[in-house]
């Protein structure tokens, strides 16, 4: 079964070594296999002293690129720069923690969406591919993969869907650049969930899992058997991380658009939907889930 794990933005954000201290041995507490940190400010937290602290607490690490606005690979020569500079620190880190893979929209800026004609989009993707490309080899260096994140049409113009994702990864030619797929934004964008997955394949490098909400997997109207089935068929094994986040985390939560509580407690959010991937993973697979 895939390990399980829940992000620190469920609780925090910005992540410090403190709060880490404090949220690690509550996340295993909680019964989760996994920890999802983000590199929101690179030097809020140590890898080094969280790569201890993950081993002492036995929980495998992912880890999220975070885009805010000014870290973009389709701005000015110095923005991407110094976005490549950043993507690069993140690999580190993430090797530093032994996760194996980065996620995020690590193309362009979460909230910058603009009208793009066929050859504009074109053009564009091209320069997305030249600027992803030297962080791509250097993460396969590292050994360490990429996961480009669709994000809904809200959050990015630019890849809504894994359709779009896949051009680029294809047009990159990296091993080392694959897809992370989030239930919330497929929910939104594609016109089927599984057939996302099934067609990400074997670049499916990270998962995100949340409710259609942005509160719990679970309770809600997404097809989570056909999610199953389809993460089953591809024989994804990565872990399956709950991405949620609360508004009292003021900058993140105004990034992904949260207004309101998504659950009594953010405990209760991480634990229902704990439970509830738990079973929906152990259970015998649906026929002709779609
Ligand atoms: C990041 O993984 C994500 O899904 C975004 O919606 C955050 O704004
Ligand atoms: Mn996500």
């Amino acid at each position: 079964m895939n390990a399980i794990g829940a992000n620190t933005w469920i609780w925090v954000s910005p992540l410090t070594d403190e709060r880490l201290a404090e949220i690690a041995p509550h996340v295993r507490d909680l019964g989760f296999d996994a920890i999802e940190l983000q590199v929101e400010n690179p030097g809020d937290w140590d890898p080094g002293r969280a790569a201890e602290l993950l081993q002492e607490h036995g929980l495998r690490a992912t880890l999220c690129a975070v885009m805010p606005p000014g870290r973009d690979l389709l701005t000015s020569p110095d923005e991407i720069a110094a976005t490549q500079a950043y993507l690069r620190h993140c690999v580190d880190v993430a090797r530093r923690i032994g996760a194996g893979a980065i996620g995020g929209p690590i193309y362009s800026a979460v909230g910058r969406t603009w009208l793009l004609d066929a050859d504009g989009r074109r053009r564009t993707i091209a320069r997305l591919v030249e600027a992803l490309r030297p962080v791509a080899d250097y993460a396969g260096e590292q050994g360490v993969r990429l996961g480009l994140e669709p994000l809904n049409r809200f959050e990015t113009s630019l890849i809504n869907t894994a359709e779009q994702a896949l051009e680029v990864v294809e047009l990159v030619g990296s091993t080392a650049l694959g897809l992370l797929l989030d239930t919330f934004h497929m929910n939104i964008e594609e016109k089927s969930s599984a057939a996302a997955i099934r067609l990400a394949g074997s670049h499916l490098v990270h998962f995100h899992a949340c409710g259609c909400d942005r509160g719990s997997p679970g309770h809600d109207h997404i097809d989570w058997e056909a999610i199953a089935g389809a993460l089953r068929e591809i024989a994804y094994d990565d872990p399956i991380c709950i991405e949620s986040f609360r508004s009292e985390n003021t900058i993140i939560a105004a990034a992904a658009a949260i207004w309101r509580p998504l659950a009594p407690s953010p405990d209760a959010l991480a634990t229902d939907g704990l439970s509830f991937l738990r079973s929906l993973l152990a259970a015998p697979l649906l026929q002709g889930s779609r």
